[in-house]
């Protein structure tokens, strides 16, 4: 057994996982961090050392945004060097959004940054918090030959290992409340930890860690629906402070072929706004020109989400236009995996 013991920065942002119910409205609402803590005396018996930071006031993550975003990504950069590996606790709500944020925001990441959070509050007979928390933070100290295994930012819900920018929150009720469809689990947990190496996102690790923090929220996501009319839409697509779309399109890609709807692309493209198309399906990937539906899309330049997640096409498009990135390059940029986010 090595005698290392590893170093672990647990960051509380708020969510069910450290909620008690308001004994008057029977609401569940985010409580001090430190009795979580006291919940959960197993934490002292895991081989690493465990600090925390909470933030001040800890939030449901109906209420995520960028703002947070920075601020866990600020407390992650302050202590990158004197921790080995982090986990980031977070409401399930939009915890896909953050873990696809995150990896953005940190470039040559090479300590794990593990999101979890559960489905019942801590204190619950029943809680899934508990697991969720304790693998986490074992997750987040594993090491081979004094270096992380894990490198990238993940998401740990209910045995599995995911990477957090290709997640979903599929149920609000089940215990397995995220899916990653369109790529493998990184890790299980049973009897042991199995971890699945070759999926592991692998960085390059000489290169040195850069944190981007700026985002353009100054977005659209739309979702295309049979009746989707253009007196809706136009107005929408031609607000002059617009500066990026996300079309959730049907299947693979594919969208109403009527020529308002496509001239309203191109004069919006023309425009330098990049519209990116996602599939409206939970799993399988954007192909356009798979179908006569799709062919016009491609002529007109919108740029293909290929398999990614909204939430990460989301984070990914307000990454890149918070970083400047020029309209000429965009598409190729965007088109490329960056952190593992699309195939
Ligand atoms: N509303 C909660 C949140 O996202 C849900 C949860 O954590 N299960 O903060």
């Amino acid at each position: 057994m090595s005698s290392y013991q590893p170093n672990i920065l647990l960051i509380y942002t708020g969510g069910t996982i450290g909620m008690i119910k308001d004994p008057e409205t029977g609401a569940l609402k985010a409580f001090d961090f430190n009795n979580l803590l006291e919940q959960i005396p197993e934490l002292n018996l895991l081989d690493c050392n465990i600090e925390t930071v909470s933030f001040e006031d800890p939030i449901d993550s109906s209420n995520m945004n960028p703002e947070y975003w920075v601020k866990m990504a600020e407390i992650i950069e302050k202590h990158y060097d004197d921790f080995d590996g982090f986990v980031v606790l977070h409401g399930s709500d939009t915890m896909s959004y953050s873990a696809s944020a995150l990896s953005f925001i940190f470039e040559n990441l090479a300590k794990p940054i593990i999101l979890t959070g559960s489905q019942l509050p801590i204190g619950d007979l029943r809680t899934d918090a508990k697991e969720n928390l304790i693998t986490s933070i074992q997750m987040a100290s594993l090491q081979k030959g004094g270096k992380p295994v894990i490198k990238e930012v993940g998401l740990y819900f209910e045995y599995k290992l995911y990477r957090g920018n290709r997640t979903t929150k599929i149920n609000a009720e089940h215990f397995e409340a995220f899916e990653s469809l369109n790529y493998p689990h990184l890790a299980e947990s049973g009897v042991h930890l199995k971890i699945e190496y070759d999926d592991l996102y692998k960085p390059n690790t000489r290169k040195k860690l850069v944190v981007h923090k700026t985002f353009e929220t100054n977005i659209l996501l739309i979702k295309l629906f049979p009746g989707i009319c253009k007196s809706i839409l136009e107005p929408m697509f031609e607000m002059s402070h617009i500066k990026g779309i996300v079309l959730e399109t049907y299947g693979a890609g594919n969208t109403t072929s009527e020529s308002w709807f496509i001239e309203l692309l191109k004069k919006t493209i023309k425009r330098g706004v990049p519209v990116i198309n996602v599939t409206q399906c939970s799993g399988g990937s954007v192909n356009m020109g798979q179908y006569e539906t799709s062919t016009q899309l491609k002529t007109i330049g919108v740029i293909s989400g290929k398999d990614i997640t909204t939430e990460a096409a989301l984070a990914k498009l307000m990454f890149l236009l918070g970083a400047r990135v020029s309209i000429k390059t965009f598409k190729t940029i965007f088109e490329t995996s960056l952190r593992g986010e699309m195939t």
